[in-house]
């Protein structure tokens, strides 16, 4: 066997976006994802954005903490730029063969920064800087009622942690989602266990298609 006829042989991984508001249980739902993938046999990595450990995402830190001020563009572009540093490295690991989960993403990123109703920060804007990086296979959007996130609690203390963004957020992510494709909606307002099926099922029918979708795309431009 030629080590090109091997190759093809090797299928290689899928980019899993997990996307949704604070408090829509991303993490657990990730972390209970990863186990699942790997009992199937596959290998695996979760990784989630902000990468707060290099320098770039410290510097996003400090700013999310509060203990650091940002113009709104430049904060933007620093959170678009710590997915640039790692996206050579995603390639890679799906290219051989890892299956690379990512709780929040380009979707986040733009409705964020478009949620500060900055006159000069549309949401075309802000996808901008976005374009060209790796597309996943699927994003899987955790949806919650606003009635569902303020019973699971008080928000957090970080930047972004209050109700006037949150209910911004909400409706840019709607927004967003009519215009990229590739995004299924997961009702998260119900048990941990019936999401993490929900999930299962539709992230099994994204590694079923992967043969067809061939190797991995290019985010692109909003639709119109
Ligand atoms: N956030 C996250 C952004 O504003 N832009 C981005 O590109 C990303 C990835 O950072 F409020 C916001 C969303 C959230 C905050 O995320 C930190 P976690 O997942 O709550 O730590
Ligand atoms: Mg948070």
């Amino acid at each position: 066997m030629t080590g090109t006829s091997q190759q093809t042989r090797t299928q290689r991984g899928a980019l899993i976006v997990v996307e949704g508001l604070d408090r829509a249980g991303k993490s657990s739902q990730c972390e209970m994802l990863q186990t699942y993938l790997k009992e199937q046999g596959h290998s695996v990595k979760y990784i989630r954005f902000p990468d707060r450990t290099t320098p770039i995402g410290k510097l996003i830190d400090s700013y999310l903490r509060g203990s650091a001020n940002q113009e709104d563009h430049a904060i933007h572009l620093l959170f678009s730029a710590n997915r640039w540093e790692i996206a050579k490295s995603i390639e890679e690991d799906i290219n051989s063969g890892i299956t690379v989960i990512v709780d929040r993403y380009s979707y986040s990123g733009a409705v964020y920064s478009a949620a500060k109703a900055n006159p000069t920060l549309s949401l075309e804007w802000a996808w901008q800087p976005e374009l060209g990086l790796p597309r996943p296979d699927i994003c899987l959007f955790l949806s919650i009622s606003a009635e569902e996130a303020a019973k699971r609690g008080g928000y957090g203390a970080e930047r972004y942690e209050n109700e006037t963004m949150q209910t911004r957020v909400r409706e840019l992510f709607r927004t967003l989602f009519e215009r990229q494709k590739d995004v299924y909606v997961v009702d998260a307002g119900k048990t941990l266990t019936e999401v993490s099926k929900d999930i299962q099922n539709a992230v099994l029918n994204c590694l079923a298609c992967l043969d067809t979708i061939g190797s991995l795309r290019k985010l692109g431009p909003l639709a119109k």
